[in-house]
């Protein structure tokens, strides 16, 4: 009994450490989604983290114009801004530094998000 004791114990340590030997995937797109009058989602303003380095989408799924602007947080080489777009228009940003950006469409006060890069 103690051997098959023992054997378990070695294949759970073996499958752990498979796993922790599988190469790094890359960071999957991460898409934002712009409504009327929000970031992703109605209600309060979200908060969404990201990797730096990863693809961050925004997507305008509705027909009202929006932009997005950072209202604060670190230059990220430039300051983040997508100027007015409409329907269907989809932007790809990397984020490469880390840090907290607050994001805002300057037509609609409201319409607010935190994004968090790690
Ligand atoms: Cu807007």
């Amino acid at each position: 009994m103690a051997s098959v004791k023992k054997l378990l114990a070695l294949t759970a340590v073996a499958g752990t450490a498979a796993a922790l030997a599988l190469p790094t995937q890359a960071a999957s797109t991460r898409t934002i989604k712009l409504g009327n009058n929000f970031f992703v989602r109605k209600g309060s303003p979200p908060t969404i983290t990201v990797k730096r380095g990863q693809k961050v989408v925004f997507w305008w799924s509705t027909s009202r114009t929006h932009n997005v602007y950072q209202v604060g947080g670190p230059i990220d080489r430039t300051h983040f801004h997508i100027n007015d777009q409409r329907t269907g228009k989809r932007v790809t940003h990397i984020f490469h530094t880390k840090g907290t950006y607050p994001l805002q469409c300057t037509f609609h006060s409201e319409m607010k998000m935190t994004l968090k890069v790690k």
